[in-house]
């Protein structure tokens, strides 16, 4: 039997564009992913976020889902396009039912819903949206401040940079190298603004969740991946630099205004890890480079050796071990949490109407107990969050892609709960495997 620290925190994550629906209820402003989803020919099948989950409006069915898993806490995201409209009193509903079932909420505040007018005046390219980001945050938190303790600011800044402005696989949708690493430069300072603006108010405990992929392979080009998709946030903001190869690397491309380092650097309570898979690099003269990884010609990306998800991931918990392990070693003084960690699989509803999900309960037992063996190497490591409560709007893939420990059923909006979350429930319960 392997037990964690009193106190750990098990929780589970969604975010409010997969889920919410209620696309344009109660003054809700369209989003980038309102935008793009609607856009023909950019996510598969056409599937849209207007009704996702439809968890707007059936919050309180899914409160009682986590209740009766025992969660202790419950990640969600704000949606910024709901932020001065009447529709924000949902998340008053929300964490009011939370705190009444005696789960912590744990609410970031971007989690890639950026409203479509912020967007139209060039978006993360545009410095003054992370001035805009700090006074919404600051108002999210006037609003919700007395009831919420844990703040994050963004969720995983690389996707929202080099996904949604160099490749374009996400929204905006835009194929520009210099805007991805701008829009990255943006966004941490847009974290920096809204920590202060935070902390002046009286924000409890404030994080980042940013995702981290080891890289796996040649040496060499693993060490540049490494720089472009993890070092490029993390030393920023735990260290208040870019690392000298990144900022070699950047200014192929663009400028950066170094100024911003102290306002990006602002003291953090808790990282906030995502973890799925690492990858695997090899050096391949002539390889054009991966649009998500800016510059990279001459490094190729290979598919992974041995299980993968349905999204084609490999299955490697022992990353995850060396990852925690990594930071705590590397980034000595940050708390870290686990925000997100779960794997999508082509679940069936079996005639007994239970989904036997064999596979993710693998895939999640042997990742809790790669983060159980990091902490005994030091790690300090505060909690862990399945992605995600419920199968959701996978953004580019719409809802082919389950993540869920919960089944949506998107014909009926019928709820059914996983051989995953019961399994998750007897670990919660016993803190421990
Ligand atoms: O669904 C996403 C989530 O929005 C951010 N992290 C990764 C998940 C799975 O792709």
């Amino acid at each position: 039997m392997i037990t964690f620290p009193e106190g750990f925190l098990w929780g589970a994550a969604t975010a409010s564009y997969q889920i919410e629906g209620a696309a344009s209820e109660d003054g809700r402003v369209p989003s980038i992913w309102d935008t793009f989803s609607h856009t023909p020919g950019k996510v598969r099948d056409g599937h849209t976020g207007d009704v996702a989950c439809d968890h707007y409006h059936r919050y309180a069915e899914d409160v009682q889902i986590m209740a009766d898993l025992g969660l202790k806490a419950y990640r969600f995201s704000i949606a910024w396009p709901r932020f001065g409209t009447p529709g924000f009193d949902f998340y008053d509903r929300l964490v009011d039912a939370l705190l009444e079932a005696g789960i912590a909420p744990v609410a970031t505040l971007y989690h890639w819903d950026l409203p479509q007018s912020l967007q139209d005046a060039g978006g993360w390219t545009n410095r003054d949206t992370a001035y805009r980001f700090a006074e919404y945050a600051a108002g999210a938190h006037a609003r919700l401040g007395d009831r919420i303790a844990t703040w994050t600011t963004l969720n995983e800044p690389w996707v929202s940079a080099f996904v949604g402005y160099g490749s374009g696989r996400h929204a905006p949708g835009v194929r520009d190298h210099a805007a991805a690493f701008t829009a990255a430069h943006h966004l941490m300072l847009a974290h920096g603004l809204a920590v202060s603006a935070l902390r002046a108010a009286g924000a409890g405990s404030i994080s980042i969740t940013l995702n981290l992929a080891p890289m796996l392979g040649d040496p060499e080009p693993a060490r540049l991946m490494d720089g472009l998709a993890n070092r490029i946030f993390l030393d920023p903001l735990l260290r208040g630099a870019y690392p000298d190869d990144v900022l070699a690397h950047l200014r192929r491309f663009t400028d950066v205004n170094l100024d911003d380092l102290p306002t990006i650097n602002q003291p953090i309570d808790v990282l906030g890890v995502n973890y799925y898979s690492p990858k695997h690099v090899r050096a391949e003269p002539g390889a054009p480079g991966d649009a998500e990884h800016p510059g990279t010609e001459g490094i190729a990306i290979v598919p992974p050796e041995g299980p993968v998800t349905e999204m084609g991931w490999g299955v490697h918990p022992e990353c995850l071990e060396s990852l925690l392990v990594r930071l705590s070693r590397e980034y000595p003084g940050t708390p870290l949490m686990i925000t997100e960690n779960g794997a999508a699989y082509d679940d069936k509803v079996d005639e007994d109407g239970r989904v036997r999900d064999a596979d993710r309960v693998a895939f999640l037992d042997g990742h809790v107990r790669a983060a159980h063996a990091a902490i005994g190497q030091g790690a300090d490591l505060r909690g862990y969050f399945v992605w995600s409560l419920l199968d959701n709007f996978e953004w580019a893939h719409g809802y082919h892609k389950r993540f869920g420990l919960v089944r949506v059923d998107y014909d009926t909006q019928r709820r059914i709960l996983k051989d995953s979350a019961h399994w998750y429930r007897d670990l919660i319960a016993a803190n421990g495997l």
